[in-house]
């Protein structure tokens, strides 16, 4: 597409994107006959070579199971898995290793914390408090674990911008838990997850971050943010579907009970009583996810070979750019307009109804998600049934970014 040279934005020097491109096999895909333009990256990133070789090199040369068996092979599974767990230590700052749990992803590490702290933590008449902008995964698991305790569910309001209303956080004596996303899926917004975290531990609430739309962008440092648990998912980060952690301060993790129970998580079973497994494996029963694990690994390597701020640079001037061309469009209105953004852009327009975009986008190759992004209260905030929504990764063109304006153009054209 035509571009003149005053609307290029200048891509960061040194950053190779050609170079990055290389190493994703599926970029090479043609979907109806064009070339893939992938910006679903919010669902799941793409994975390059590299990570999709660690996960197939273990099955081929070092498939065993983890911490059970005297043989070889189950020792360098093992120690595959463990140098994963380390990585992600040092990746996110945490002291320790066994502070990393391994999950089958965001969801998944949610439901464990809600379902532990509820225990641990809520009687009649407490309060949790969520944000208007949360994942149905960071709502739902702490509905269940309201229910189950007699305990209330909170929400601090959004403003028109897609950002927390400071000034109306409904923190109380009966706040026990704060559940809050550190970027949202839908909005793209950066929240300012320290400054409430530094709020809710005045008051001693015990603080969950679900960080599934900031691992793949934000440098994380969960000593310096000062949260006690910190979910995310490996596939948003380059890595493999079906893997996942929670990480979490060991104190509280030493308080909490365990979620599943089974192999692998105990010390002693008797009929009578069982005593678990110290930290991590208290929180992992059952056979774990080895290859995604080792391959999660990789993928946190390969990221940091690049550097995440790099990554991020980048992916902010295809941000600028796209909001740029697509205000341009006669009728689009973005939703989320807060000032520290991710790589997401949600719109509507005017007269075109986010499906039929979604799928005209789609016959010209270009992946786009549309819907409610699981986030149906926050699209009740705005009074839409939906929005399309592109979501960018490092491998992310401006050139793309010209053929998606161009299509959506074509497409209201066919649509209104
Ligand atoms: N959001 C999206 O298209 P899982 O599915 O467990 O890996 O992640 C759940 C989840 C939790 N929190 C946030 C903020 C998320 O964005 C997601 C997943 C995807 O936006 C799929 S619904």
């Amino acid at each position: 597409a035509f571009m003149s040279a005053s609307t290029t934005p200048v891509v960061k020097k040194g950053y190779d994107v050609e170079e990055i491109r290389a190493q994703f096999p599926i970029l090479k895909e043609l979907v109806h006959g064009k070339p893939l333009v992938y910006f679903d990256n919010a669902a799941t990133s793409q994975k390059p070579r590299r990570v999709i070789k660690a996960e197939s090199a273990y099955y081929a040369t070092i498939n065993a199971n983890v911490h059970r068996g005297v043989h070889t092979l189950s020792t360098k599974a093992t120690e595959a898995q463990e140098a994963a767990r380390e990585t992600i230590r040092k990746h996110i700052n945490a002291e320790h290793a066994h502070e990393v749990i391994f999950t089958s992803g965001t969801t998944a590490s949610l439901n464990l914390a809600a379902f532990s702290l509820g225990q641990l933590l809520l009687k009649k008449g407490d309060e949790v408090l969520i944000s208007g902008m949360e994942h149905h995964a960071n709502i739902v698991p702490w509905q269940m674990a309201c229910e189950r305790h007699g305990a209330k569910l909170k929400v601090i309001p959004i403003t028109d911008s897609g950002e927390w209303d400071l000034k109306q956080v409904p923190f109380s004596e009966k706040t026990r838990i704060l559940a809050i996303s550190h970027v949202s899926n839908t909005l793209g917004t950066i929240n300012p997850i320290k400054e409430l975290i530094a709020e809710a531990k005045k008051r001693s609430i015990i603080t969950v971050v679900d960080g599934a739309q900031a691992i793949a962008h934000l440098d994380i440092d969960v000593q310096d943010l000062g949260c006690d648990l910190y979910a995310f998912s490996g596939h948003k980060a380059y890595g493999p579907t079906g893997t996942g952690v929670l990480y979490g301060r060991e104190e509280l993790l030493e308080r909490m009970p365990p979620w599943q129970g089974g192999g692998e998580m105990i010390d002693v079973v008797t009929f009578e009583k069982t005593t678990y497994a110290k930290l991590p494996f208290k929180f992992e029963a059952g056979t774990p996810h080895i290859a995604g694990i080792i391959g999660l690994g990789e993928a946190f390597r390969w990221m940091e070979d690049y550097g995440k701020s790099a990554m991020a640079a980048h992916e902010h001037t295809l941000l600028e750019h796209a909001t740029k061309e697509l205000l341009a469009i006669d009728g689009l209105r973005i939703i989320g307009t807060a000032k520290e953004k991710v790589g997401v852009i949600s719109f509507v327009i005017d007269g075109v109804h986010h499906y039929d975009l979604g799928t005209l986008l789609d016959q010209q190759g270009i992946a786009v998600r549309t819907g409610h992004h699981c986030t149906q209260p926050l699209m009740e905030r705005f009074g839409v049934s939906g929005t399309t929504r592109a979501s960018f990764a490092c491998f992310n063109t401006v050139d793309e970014v010209e053929v998606m304006v161009a299509a959506t153009r074509k497409a209201v054209k066919m649509l209104r």
